[in-house]
């Protein structure tokens, strides 16, 4: 019989690099080899598509060696098999890697990772993926786009002031009174970063002076900024997953998020560097539970997602709950928030990567 061919696409040109790596090696090493051809595909900083045979264990963390991926393939891996073969291709050519592919895994953070680029390329190539279509990933990963899709559907957001560039270059009055109108505590942030980069939190709304640095250093990273009123209350976050029967969508059970001691924030440190800590389930009251995986599964179809997403919440100290974001491309290693959220439900890591290979099966590819 045939084995399904699953090219597992990872690295890239985001600072999630690595990241991107480690979380390919994890993938890799669950894909049942009995029924999946794997082709892993390595995408190196500089852009280069690098097709590879070899082994998932030489993308783990080694001794303070980070995996990546370079020209030669190389750092793919010491133990590479002497017949191992890489080929590297220019992203124009990138497409030729996917034709002869069943389903595709784009396990790529950031800037034509999750912003709806590479998955056009794979409609346009006719090559099956896991995870949200071209539109939900690019309005997904714009928090200004996600909130007005939201609100409009009558989704509960927080407060925000949209900064675009030609707003902070002509009308920055207007913008600092916007802000200020906010009051209290706000968080300034990059409207489309992948990671948690560039993100600050200022005290008070009106302070202008600190309000125009913390949209200067998110300026850095996007010259769209989005201002967010805090919100006081719990995070708390759940798993979505497509049905595999065309029925609405499955939800995990809820995590909270405790950020640890000294962070102000979930920032990227807090996320990756220290002790950040998930309860899982939150202790929440039964209703409350329901309310939230209601929640998410409206957020994901509000948003048009597809295979998965992880949805993030406020729950107000006021009792409302407040959607924060959609992530379309969720931390994704077997101790990431998604993965403990779905074995907590009953659904284990390879478990997991094999609905998400399944659903990306079922799609109509409109070209064959
Ligand atoms: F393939 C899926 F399921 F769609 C998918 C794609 C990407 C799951 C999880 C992720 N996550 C990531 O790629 C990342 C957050 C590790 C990027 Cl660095």
């Amino acid at each position: 019989q045939q084995k399904i061919r699953v090219a597992v696409v990872f690295g890239g040109r985001s600072s999630e690099h690595e990241i991107s790596c480690v979380t390919a090696g994890s993938v890799l090493s669950v894909i049942d080899t009995d029924r999946y051809e794997v082709v892993p595909i390595g995408i190196t900083r500089a852009g280069g598509w690098v097709l590879s045979a070899g082994d998932p264990r030489s993308l783990a963390i080694t001794d303070k060696e980070l995996p990546t991926v370079s020209g030669d393939g190389t750092a793919l891996a010491l133990p590479f098999d002497a017949d191992s073969t890489f080929l590297e291709v220019s992203p124009g050519q990138a497409p030729r890697a996917l034709e002869r592919v069943d389903v595709v895994l784009p396990l790529l953070h950031g800037p034509f990772g999750e912003d709806g680029t590479i998955q056009g390329l794979f409609e346009m190539v006719g090559a099956r993926y896991a995870g949200a279509g071209v539109f939900a990933s690019a309005a997904s990963m714009d928090k200004v786009f996600m909130k007005a899709m939201l609100t409009g559907q009558g989704i509960k957001t927080g407060p925000y002031v949209a900064v675009t560039d030609r707003a902070w270059t002509r009308e920055r009055k207007r913008v600092l009174d916007d802000v200020a109108a906010l009051g209290g505590t706000v968080f300034v942030k990059p409207a489309r970063a992948g990671s948690s980069i560039g993100i600050s939190k200022v005290a008070d709304a009106s302070d202008t002076e600190a309000v125009s640095a913390a949209i200067e250093t998110a300026r850095a990273h996007d010259p769209k900024v989005i201002v967010e009123a805090g919100i006081s209350g719990r995070e708390i976050e759940c798993g979505v997953l497509e049905s595999l029967d065309g029925g609405a969508p499955d939800v995990s059970l809820p995590a909270e998020i405790h950020v640890a001691e000294g962070f102000d924030f979930y920032d990227f440190e807090a996320k990756y560097l220290s002790t950040s800590s998930l309860t899982i389930p939150a202790g929440l009251p039964v209703g409350v539970t329901e309310r939230l995986r209601t929640l998410a599964a409206e957020t994901f179809e509000a948003m048009g997602c597809e295979g998965l997403a992880r949805v993030d919440f406020f729950y107000g100290d006021d009792g409302e709950i407040y959607v924060n974001e959609i992530n379309t491309m969720p931390g994704f290693t077997p101790s990431s928030a998604f993965p403990q959220m779905w074995a907590a439900t009953g659904v284990d890591y390879a478990a997991l990567v094999d609905r998400l290979i399944q659903t990306a099966l079922r799609r109509d590819t409109g070209l064959r």
